[in-house]
């Protein structure tokens, strides 16, 4: 494989989708040595059929807004690759969201649930509808307008989505209504349930205490630990809550959270009271950053339009959206001596952000690594729907500490480079790549 020619024949093929194009170039860079040793791999053209959807779902979501008003959105889901298992992942509904956003989620799925240890395959779906502003009633609206073309293409079984940007626990449990009526069976369909209809307990916190349990084993490999470390978040939705928590609870000191408009700067850390009020602020469908400002104006600062990462810190959780973190941020966070960048978002950190991260040798964990702990407990909420039975938050939460330890390890089994430095990006990406491209070469040209 050469990785110009496959990623010119790519561009030619899908112009303009920027982000699906990062997302593959950042994996062939990293899987092409271990591809060209094997002429198995290239005699299947695992790349070239790696690369594109096993098929995309679009469609047209109508619904009628408080004032009677007709709206139309459109919505998607992409199954991406089911060689190891039913297709997995969220649904995202911003206004961002197109194609290559959802091909670049997607494909990064495909390696991630792999790594979970988990036989779950890659998808990933969502809408351009704006959750801002709306009330329950117009987000229950959409969410079964939505569900009524998206139904048939689901199942226990086949695919299972989740949530993901602007998809939390009511938008599953208006989505999971509407299957419900339509298949006339309850079954494990979506998962982030509610606990008292088939979710598991842990489940909204899994992604952002994941990252953190990744970043602790990260941190034990230079003899360190959270314990009075100063961490900047970005974000303050499910994963950057999670993370926030996490870290304070392990002694940390979470000094920022941030929303499109800006960032918050609590030099004296994140306290449970203030936690709360986010929450509360969260469920309001609006934006947090400013209004968390004004109700601790004596312990906090609002810098709006800037982001977190000029802040002076010992470890970056970047939990909000792709390309948050450039270059510039980068060598700003490294210049600043900052120690580990964990990333709890899908690609945060921009191409340019890695390599200034490696060529500094700081401990950097890719999303498909550390964020995988969301997705494997929606694994891990499949399989008690299965079993028909509920773990403890106990039990959920000692397997979700195994498999982040044991991604952790795949880690650097692959990605430990000859100095010692362990390149996770490669190594997540081989252990991911490996596993996918072993499990197609078994069932054939299909
Ligand atoms: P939420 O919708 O719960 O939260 C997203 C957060 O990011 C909000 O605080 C939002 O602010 C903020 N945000 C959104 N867009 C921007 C932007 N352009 N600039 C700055 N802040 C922004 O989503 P999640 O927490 O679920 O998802 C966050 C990231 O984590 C995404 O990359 C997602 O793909 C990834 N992820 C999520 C998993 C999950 O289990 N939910 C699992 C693995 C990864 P506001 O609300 O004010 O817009
Ligand atoms: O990006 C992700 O891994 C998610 N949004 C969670 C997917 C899932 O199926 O739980």
């Amino acid at each position: 494989m050469n990785v110009n020619e496959i990623m010119n024949a790519l561009e030619a093929k899908h112009p303009g989708e920027k982000e699906y194009l990062q997302a593959v170039h950042e994996v062939l860079e990293s899987v092409h040595e271990v591809y060209n040793e094997s002429p198995q791999y290239q005699d299947a053209k695992i790349i070239e059929r790696i690369v594109e959807p096993d098929r995309i779902l679009t469609f047209k979501v109508p619904w009628k807004d408080d004032k009677g008003e007709v709206q139309v959105n459109l919505g998607y889901r992409i199954q991406f690759n089911g060689a190891i298992g039913p297709y997995k992942g969220g649904l995202r509904f911003h206004p961002s969201v197109n194609l290559s956003i959802l091909k670049f989620l997607g494909f990064e799925q495909i390696f991630k649930n792999a790594l979970t240890t988990l036989p779950m395959g890659g998808g990933k779906g969502g809408s351009d509808f704006n959750p801002k502003g709306k009330s329950d009633a117009e987000i229950m609206h959409f969410c079964q307008s939505f569900m009524l073309e998206l139904w048939s293409l689901i199942g226990p079984d086949t695919d299972v989505p989740a949530g993901d940007i602007g998809v939390g626990g009511r938008e599953i449990g208006y989505l999971y209504g509407m299957y419900k009526k339509l298949a006339k069976e309850h079954t494990g369909v979506l998962t982030g349930k509610g606990n008292n209809w088939g979710g598991s307990l842990m489940r909204p916190e899994a992604t952002g205490y994941g990252n953190v349990y990744f970043a602790q084993e990260m941190l034990a490999t230079k003899g360190e630990s959270f314990k009075g470390k100063t961490v900047a978040v970005s974000g303050f939705g499910n994963v950057a809550w999670g993370a926030a928590e996490k870290a304070t609870q392990l002694g940390a000191k979470v000094v920022s959270i941030s929303g499109p408009d800006g960032y918050i700067h609590i030099p004296d850390g994140l306290t449970k009271d203030m936690i709360d009020y986010l929450l509360e602020l969260r469920a309001s469908n609006n934006d947090i950053a400013a209004p968390f400002a004004e109700e601790y104006p004596d312990e906090s600062t609002f810098y709006p339009g800037k982001k977190p990462w000029e802040l002076k810190v010992d470890i970056a959780l970047p939990c909000a959206t792709q390309n948050e973190l450039n270059g510039k941020d980068a060598q700003m966070l490294v210049d600043n001596g900052c120690m580990l960048v964990g990333e709890g978002a899908n690609m945060p950190s921009t191409e340019e952000a890695i390599d200034i991260f490696h060529k500094n040798k700081i401990l950097f964990s890719p999303g498909k690594a550390s964020n995988a702990g969301g997705v494997a407990t929606s694994g891990l909420e499949m399989s008690q729907n299965s079993l028909r039975y509920s773990w403890t938050a106990e039990e959920v939460d000692n397997k979700l500490h195994r498999i982040m330890k044991d991604i952790h390890d795949a880690c650097v089994k692959y990605g430990t480079e000859a100095d010692g430095y362990v390149n996770y990006v490669k190594g997540a990406n081989i252990a991911g790549f490996v596993k996918v491209a072993d499990a197609m070469l078994d069932q054939g040209i299909i």
